[in-house]
């Protein structure tokens, strides 16, 4: 049996225009469930190809598979509808199947508004993508694959979900199935990119936040198979540049320095490591801090959030401001870069945005990413946001990039964004420091970064320049989404748009 897993083409900007087009790991995984059945698995990334939905049928029909699987998060999820009823009319008798986390919490709904969806797979699905096959391949009954919702003769089953997966190691992404590495090149220093994942889970329980509902519990590869994984992507296929996929990579210390001694002892001479990290655990590893440095970590992103006690405690983050700053200066003292995620919005309301913007410079971060909070329908926090900003089940901008209240002129503010970032980044001391200071890792990627985000923020203000300093669509920041109605009709700029 064959199954061709497919990433839609979809681009908003936000992280993808600072960190590049990187592959979709979610899809490489469940390859490897798949080949480790017996089966055939192809990867088409059509955003990394910027593939138009012709182009990606023809991939498709060249390939010939049974199966063809969707990568299903909110965003992407309502592209992939579009491209399911594009196979449904193209190709009969191929099944299509869904996967990720917006299809793990919203598969009834999905099964209702999207017809041409055969199968959903909930939670990991490196095992149960196998499974189906097999099941699929023998034509035997669907109702022991763990996970599985599907529709027979107009009926929609639901079978239980399975535990999580304890062991790690055995199902590594089939990272070998990408045939073009160079569609993978990020942003910030163009060197050839993976994402890679340690750790699966989170212990903390923002309320905000999908992961560690998806995750269920924390758990880790071993680090020697991790850092194996790393030296031959590095080898192999010539990447330079690492992004972990992990919510919390350093939860467990013994876990994280075991994990540290081996990529040190790989000794891979230009190897960048960007990953989240919570604060809590950077205060904890104060006393191995350059050890971070020394395996290879240089961009550290931590989720500070917000920048009021209150609005941090109303959002079940562990971490208050005055811990994030800690963390910050130890980051920094260590030669890495502290970047923080900032979401704007949650009060839905203008003062409060402001308010942020007067208090970020006292964490000390070298980078701030903004995001507009967002309101995922299976958080905690879903019923108190929704209320706030009023229902939406526009996913197409369910996306950081798109603020769905009407608390605040998005566009207003985010031209306050651009007026912090100037102000922010031109200070003459956090400019000197930031070029001419600390170890050259740190320097360079501080003045790559540097330059990425005031072309970014110019060609945001002054349109016409973006023609020529920003030619490609998904460097679209922020409000420039929010406009672009293309995403709902379906013709979401392309190679051939
Ligand atoms: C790395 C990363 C990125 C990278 C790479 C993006 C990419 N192509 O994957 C960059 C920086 C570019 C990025 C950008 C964005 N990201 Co991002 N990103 C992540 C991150 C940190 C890791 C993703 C990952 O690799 N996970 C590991 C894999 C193994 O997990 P998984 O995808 O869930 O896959 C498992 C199952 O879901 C399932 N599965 C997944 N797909 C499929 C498909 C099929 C057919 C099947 C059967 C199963 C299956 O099997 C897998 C193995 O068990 C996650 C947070 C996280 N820790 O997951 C956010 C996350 C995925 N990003 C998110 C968002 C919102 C975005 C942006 C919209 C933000 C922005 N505006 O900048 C953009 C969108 C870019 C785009 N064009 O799509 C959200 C999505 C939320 C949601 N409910 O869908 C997440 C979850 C973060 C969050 N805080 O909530 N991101
Ligand atoms: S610390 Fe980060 S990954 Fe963990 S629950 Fe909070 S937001 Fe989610």
């Amino acid at each position: 049996m064959k199954i061709m897993f497919v990433v839609p083409n979809y681009h908003c900007g936000g992280m993808e225009a600072i960190q590049g087009p990187l592959m979709n790991l979610g899809p490489l995984f469940a390859a490897s469930g798949v080949i480790k059945a017996g089966h055939e698995a192809a990867f088409l990334d059509c955003t990394a190809e910027r593939l138009d939905a012709t182009a990606c049928m023809e991939r498709i029909e060249a390939w010939g598979p049974d199966v063809v699987g969707f990568a299903a998060r909110t965003h992407l999820v309502n592209e992939s509808g579009r491209m399911a009823k594009e196979v449904k009319r193209r190709f009969a008798g191929v099944k299509v199947l869904f996967g990720g986390i917006h299809a793990t919490f919203m598969h009834q709904e999905i099964m209702d508004d999207h017809p041409a969806v055969d199968f959903i797979l909930r939670g990991e699905a490196e095992v149960t993508t196998g499974m189906l096959m097999d099941a699929l391949n023998a034509q035997a009954p669907l109702d022991s694959i763990p996970g599985l919702v599907w529709r027979q003769d107009g009926q929609i089953t639901e079978n239980p979900t399975a535990d999580p997966m304890k062991e790690l190691d055995s199902y590594r992404p089939a990272y070998h199935l990408i045939e073009n590495w160079d569609l993978y090149r990020n942003h910030i220093n163009g060197k050839r990119s993976a994402v890679v994942q340690f750790a699966r889970g989170c212990v903390q329980k923002c309320r905000f936040c999908s992961q560690w509902k998806f995750w269920d519990t924390w758990r880790a590869c071993s680090a020697q198979v991790f850092a194996d994984e790393v030296e031959s992507l590095y080898r192999d296929y010539g990447i330079r540049y690492f992004l972990m996929a992990d919510e919390a990579p350093q939860a467990d210390r013994e876990t994280w320095e075991a994990l540290l001694d081996a990529l040190i002892a790989k000794n891979l001479e230009g190897a960048i490591f960007g990953t989240c990290a919570r604060t809590k655990d950077i205060v904890r590893d104060h006393d191995i801090i350059d050890r971070y440095a020394k395996a290879g970590f240089v961009l550290m992103l931590l989720g500070a959030e917000f920048t009021a006690n209150k609005t941090l405690k109303a959002a079940n983050k562990e971490a208050r401001t005055e811990h994030t700053i800690n963390a910050i200066s130890l980051i920094r003292g260590a030669g890495m870069i502290a970047m923080v995620d900032i979401m704007l919005g949650w009060n839905n309301d203008e003062g409060e945005v402001l308010e942020t913007l007067d208090n970020l410079p006292a964490l000390g971060a070298d980078y701030v990413c903004f995001f507009w909070t967002t309101p995922y329908p299976w958080t905690t926090a879903f019923d108190e946001l929704s209320n706030r900003y009023g229902a939406s089940k526009d996913y197409d901008t369910h996306n950081f990039m798109t603020f769905l209240g009407d608390g605040v002129d998005q566009r207003k503010m985010e031209r306050k964004l651009i007026g912090f970032y100037f102000l922010y980044h031109f200070n003459p001391l956090r400019l000197f420091g930031g070029w001419f200071r600390g170890p050259a890792p740190r320097r360079t990627m501080y003045r790559q970064m540097f330059t990425l985000g005031t072309r970014r923020c110019l060609a945001q203000m002054l349109p016409w320049l973006a023609r020529f300093i920003e030619p490609r669509a998904d460097v679209k920041m922020m409000h420039w989404c929010k406009q672009d109605t293309r995403w709902k009709s379906g013709t979401v700029p392309g190679k051939n748009a």
